[in-house]
């Protein structure tokens, strides 16, 4: 059988299997995607790897599903259409969800708000797609990036299908959080009594530790930077963590014994300063064992490759 003839087979076989998927009269990936790449498995499987908003949509819905599909790119199959087998392998109403569920559209660089959002963005588990914004080369001071938030600064999502099926453009970082938090019913706790200490430990770790960080990295990068005053700010941010490490001492988590945006805000701020100022951070174990945790958390890896 020549190569042609072989792929014409499996398309075939691939589409037949989603149409018999597809038992009710809703409409079937078939119709609303057609075919448009063949794919070998091993560039499937990097595809499988590389999407990550694929993942965020269906994998917290459809974990059963997922792995299903995963197992498929393993090994099953030597060749797939890729926009034809996701849905496929998923049944109809996978199918719609992926192929219908808007996307949010998150602008964002990896800086300590930008990686908040984006955290909060797989965390929760909601499909977006990243919008790479270069501050270098200033492009959130174009008039549409503008127009989304005048204050010319990432991040900034939109949801094109916001409360009420309605669009929301949305900026700050901890909005940002709050937002996800609220649409996916993760990371808030339900008990009112914990509410209050999650409130307090998530604006210490978005008004305090997150702008004095972005203050040292202004200093810092200074074109004459001023020793003195990039010192206080380096002694105020070290004094924040210090405390962080005590209350980490009590708690597993920012808040308590579960993990809430108070946590997903101070991972971003602990990174960043990590990277950048690892001194500063240095020398408090339980700040060390919860930041380890955190960060090697399949959505926070994911949503660290900027
Ligand atoms: N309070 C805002 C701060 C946002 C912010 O400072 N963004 C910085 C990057 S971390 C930015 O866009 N800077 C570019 C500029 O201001 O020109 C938030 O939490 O989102």
């Amino acid at each position: 059988m020549t190569k042609v003839a072989f792929l014409a087979l499996r398309l075939a076989g691939i589409i037949g299997w989603a149409v018999r998927d597809d038992a009710t009269s809703r409409p079937t990936a078939v119709d609303l995607k057609k075919p448009t790449a063949l794919l070998t498995s091993e560039q499937f499987k990097q595809k499988l790897r590389d999407n990550a908003p694929l993942r965020a949509r269906l994998e917290p819905q459809y974990p059963d599903t997922w792995r299903q599909l995963a197992v498929q790119a393993r090994g099953k199959l030597n060749t797939c259409v890729v926009t034809e087998l996701q849905p496929a392998c998923c049944g109809p109403t996978a199918a719609e969800h992926f192929w219908r569920n808007p996307m949010i559209d998150l602008y964002a660089a990896g800086t300590s708000n930008g990686m908040r959002a984006r955290i909060a963005l797989e965390e929760c588990g909601l499909p977006y797609k990243l919008n790479f914004i270069d501050l270098a080369k200033g492009e959130n001071r174009t008039p549409q990036f503008l127009a989304m938030n005048p204050n010319g600064q990432i991040p900034v999502i939109v949801d094109h299908e916001g409360p009420g099926g309605k669009p929301v453009t949305l900026s700050q970082s901890t909005a940002i959080l709050l937002y996800c938090a609220e649409k996916s019913g993760k990371f808030l706790p339900k008990d009112p009594a914990t509410r209050p200490a999650m409130l307090q430990a998530l604006m210490s770790a978005s008004t305090d530790v997150t702008p004095i960080f972005g203050a040292l990295t202004a200093t810092v990068r200074a074109k004459e930077p001023h020793p003195p005053t990039v010192q206080i700010f380096k002694d105020r941010l070290r004094s924040f963590f210090k405390v962080w490490d005590g209350q980490l001492a009590k708690t597993k988590y920012a808040a308590g014994g579960e993990i809430t945006v108070a946590d997903l805000s101070l991972l971003a701020g602990w990174l960043r300063t990590k990277g950048a100022q690892p001194e500063l951070v240095e020398g408090m174990p339980n700040l060390t064992r919860w930041g380890e945790e955190l960060s090697a958390r399949p959505a926070v890896q994911r949503a660290l490759k900027f």
